[in-house]
């Protein structure tokens, strides 16, 4: 636990995050917004984080925003990747839009609730880890389980979803059908199977980017990337959203480490839950086995001491050392020796991730991509810049594994990369990503899961 006085030279940092989820909570909802203007919607995700952060200040709150997420699930039991803003307006900030997903064409009995506005695919499933924190941090007992009494049912339904409809082969791993799916989304990972993807634009109705209006455009995917990821969309609407279809026909299929180890750290949560609620735990705890083994036997390469991951469509394994490597550590999936190989050859060598005098000369941990990569870029989206929510992941990770030194080497870059003096004097601006060779802020400012995760990391300790 962090002493008292170590937490409240960080007043200031909480005060001013707390100010950042009010102005983003969504007007008339229980949400909130990941940044206002460039991602005015609810995300997936982003939510999950974000309630790990309320959860911390203000429980009641924190709910909300787990229920507002799972009030988006599809019959299917899919919980998308974003819930549409009611608010018409937010189509002039955010492309693409909910009528480009098409999901009205998703079978009678699989697609989403009537009346909720969503995009058709899901994100990495962080939210019952949320649920499973909020519980820890809830003092009054009595509400808590009242409160995973009524979402354990969906978000069983949503790991079943992942755990059946996505994983035909029955490997304890989900396929993924877009870049958005997995959360990195120009991750070096992908680039080969996006580049291999055929398009002809006349069956890509004609768009604006409008992210490119607030970042600028070297801090973001290509435009080339992006005709991919629109024509994926056309590729869903073909199939109906039928998920059989989909790992039949679908061009990008991929078997991602960061989010089968999210899922297998959520699907440890979803037995917690379970526990708590007294109720059978024997499918949690088969899905646990496969996916632990599947691991061990395909996602881990001994050659490279490091995670890969598997592009089903080519039956291959995707040679690209990224961030991604060291979440399973987070879900406790790597075995110590396994640990011992990503930490001392991968994470704390200065070619790769550690800051060094070697060039690139880099300041602050974790580089979203290895230093030595090809394709990395320390500006460029996920091609390289560091964010907040992938440093919380990998420092809870190498905490589990009695890391502490590396991990609060993490807590203290992520905390001083989010103090940003601006010309107007004001201290915290919880920008989205940032440089790793100096620190420089990228993307947008005022940005959710930053300022959730800076009151986490300042919090109490559970
Ligand atoms: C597409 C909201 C989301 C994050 C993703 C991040 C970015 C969206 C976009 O923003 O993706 O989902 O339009 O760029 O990549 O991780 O959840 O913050």
């Amino acid at each position: 636990m962090k002493p008292n006085s170590e937490l409240s030279r960080y007043d200031s940092l909480r005060e001013a995050a707390w100010q950042v989820l009010n102005a983003n909570q969504i007007v008339g909802k229980r949400s909130t917004q990941p940044a206002q203007g460039q991602y005015p919607h609810q995300w997936n995700w982003d939510s999950a984080f974000i309630a790990i952060g309320l959860a911390c200040i203000d429980v009641e709150r924190a709910k909300g925003e787990i229920e507002a997420l799972l009030d988006g699930q599809w019959s299917n039991g899919m919980i998308p990747q974003i819930i549409y803003n009611p608010d018409p307006e937010k189509d002039k900030t955010y492309f693409p839009n909910q009528k480009r997903w098409g999901i009205e064409l998703a079978a009678p009995g699989q697609g989403p609730s009537p009346g909720v506005d969503t995009s058709g695919i899901t994100q990495p499933p962080m939210v019952a880890i949320a649920v499973e924190y909020i519980h820890k941090r809830h003092t009054d007992k009595e509400a808590s389980l009242q409160f995973l009494d009524r979402v354990y049912p969906k978000l069983l339904k949503y790991h079943r979803y992942l755990l059946e409809d996505r994983d035909p082969r029955g490997e304890g791993l989900a396929f993924l059908v877009h870049p958005w799916e997995s959360g990195l989304d120009n991750s070096p990972r992908w680039q080969s199977i996006i580049d291999a993807i055929e398009v002809d634009l006349n069956n890509v109705a004609p768009y604006e980017r409008l992210d490119d209006k607030y970042v600028t455009s070297e801090q973001r995917p290509t435009r080339k990337d992006y005709d991919r990821y629109l024509y994926l969309i056309e590729v869903y609407k073909e199939c109906k959203y039928d998920q059989t279809k989909l790992f039949e026909q679908c061009p990008f299929l991929v078997q991602d480490v960061l989010f089968n180890a999210i899922l297998h750290r959520a699907n440890r949560a979803l037995l917690e839950i379970a526990h708590e609620l007294g109720v059978p735990t024997g499918e949690i705890e088969e899905w646990m086995k496969c996916t632990q083994n599947s691991f061990y036997n395909k996602l881990w390469s001994e050659k490279h001491g490091r995670y890969w991951d598997f592009n089903m469509r080519k039956g291959e394994y995707i040679d690209q050392n990224t961030i991604a490597t060291f979440i399973p550590l987070f879900a406790g999936l790597a075995s110590p020796e396994q640990a011992d190989r990503l930490v001392n050859e991968h994470l704390k060598n200065p070619k790769e991730y550690w800051p060094g005098d070697e060039p690139p000369q880099s300041r602050f941990l974790v580089p979203g991509v290895s230093k030595d990569n090809a394709l990395w870029l320390p500006q460029c989206y996920w091609r390289g810049p560091i964010w907040v929510q992938t440093n919380w992941l990998v420092l809870k990770g190498l905490e589990a594994y009695g890391y502490e030194e590396e991990a609060n080497h993490i807590r203290q870059d992520t905390l001083s990369l989010l103090r940003n003096p601006m010309p107007d004097g004001e201290d915290w601006w919880f920008w989205e990503y940032f440089n790793p060779l100096n620190g420089h802020v990228c993307g947008i400012d005022h940005f959710s899961w930053s300022a959730a995760l800076a009151i986490e990391l300042t919090s109490k300790s559970l």
